[in-house]
């Protein structure tokens, strides 16, 4: 063989050693493929062996080609070799049996979970639960209700109106005038909700949460109030708790009440809490006045009704001792949790 001859077998070699070093998928092809031309026994240890048999005067050149061929598919060989490492680490590194990660739950609002309390207890008593939209007319937030057109509440002052006929309602109970236009008596609705004032300090948010109710039935009496709402305060708060009913004006109830319950620190004897009265004001009452009931075609004559209304703010804050309104809308978890 010349050593023309032999340069063209070195070139050869390089170029298929480092093709093959290049598509070697795994750890074994690749070793496979170093023995067939780098090994002892391999291919450029043949064409070494070769250069022995030409004349002396042609080896330099022809051995400074078979070392430039043989480092180049050395290093061919040893990018390859880190290639598949790096791979293998990476597969190694991604364990995809692991679970994955959680994503913390969300929670139940302390708000949401005593208006769920709060019809609950109604739910078993009867009523039914009505929601309805929180942008109201003008005509079932007041004028349904028997406001007078210049009552204080109607004001620019106390509501938030939307436009000339529209308002953020300021009590559930347009829903209630709503549900009455629906359906004749029997009624037992109680309504949850957002509802929204000109308001906001210490204690008065803008936007809160209230639960009305209403029960127009033939025959319903002012002992039926006072039996419904006693049973509501008993299983709301403890099987002992005293209310106590004191005279209140609204414009759609005629007579209406304030209902109280018994101070749940001091149990009556007077303490910070109850501002030394032994009482707390938890709710607002009444008979359904006549003249609601002209507005929904209801008979008076045939049948009567009573209303109530609580915040729940207001329960919630008795019911689990917190002291700051602000607490049920800052969205801290820590508060958030303990419920
Ligand atoms: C209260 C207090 C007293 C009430 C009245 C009505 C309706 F629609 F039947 F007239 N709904 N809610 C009512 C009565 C609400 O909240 C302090």
């Amino acid at each position: 063989m010349s050593s023309q001859q032999l340069i063209e077998r070195i070139n050869e070699a390089e170029a298929k050693a480092v093709a093959a070093f290049k598509s070697a998928a795994t750890a074994e092809q690749l070793e496979a493929a170093r023995i067939e031309y780098l090994g002892t026994k391999g291919l450029f240890t043949d064409l070494m062996k070769a250069l022995g048999s030409l004349p002396k005067d042609e080896r330099p050149q022809a051995g400074g080609a078979a070392n430039k061929a043989r480092q180049s598919a050395t290093e061919a060989h040893q990018a390859a070799k880190e290639a598949l490492e790096s791979a293998s680490s990476r597969d190694s590194f991604l364990d995809i049996t692991l679970p994955g990660r959680r994503k913390p739950a969300g929670h139940c609002h302390v708000i949401s979970r005593t208006a769920a309390e709060i019809c609950e207890i109604f739910a078993k008593l009867g009523f039914s639960i009505a929601e309805g939209p929180e942008v109201e007319t003008d005509y079932y937030n007041f004028e349904a209700l028997n406001f007078p057109h210049d009552h204080p509440a109607r004001d620019m002052q106390d509501t938030l109106f939307v436009s000339q006929e529209l308002l953020l309602r300021t009590h559930t109970s347009p829903c209630q005038v709503r549900t009455m236009e629906k359906s004749q008596p029997p009624v037992w609705v109680v309504v949850p909700g957002k509802t929204y004032r000109r308001d906001s300090d210490i204690s008065h948010s803008p936007m809160f949460h209230q639960v009305e109710g209403l029960a127009v039935d033939k025959g319903i009496t002012f002992a039926d109030l006072k039996g419904v709402l006693t049973a509501f305060a008993t299983a709301m708060f403890s099987p002992d708790t005293k209310i106590r009913l004191r005279p209140s004006f609204f414009p759609f109830t005629e007579p209406s009440a304030e209902v109280d319950i018994a101070c749940v620190l001091c149990h009556g004897q007077g303490c910070r809490l109850c501002k030394g009265t032994g009482w707390l004001e938890i709710l607002g009452s009444g008979m359904v006045d006549p003249a609601v009931y002209g507005f929904v075609d209801y008979d008076p004559e045939k049948f009567s009704g009573f209303a109530f209304g609580m915040g729940i703010e207001r329960v919630a804050m008795l019911k689990y001792g917190l002291d700051d309104i602000r607490m049920f809308y800052e969205s801290d978890l820590r508060f958030l949790k303990q419920f």
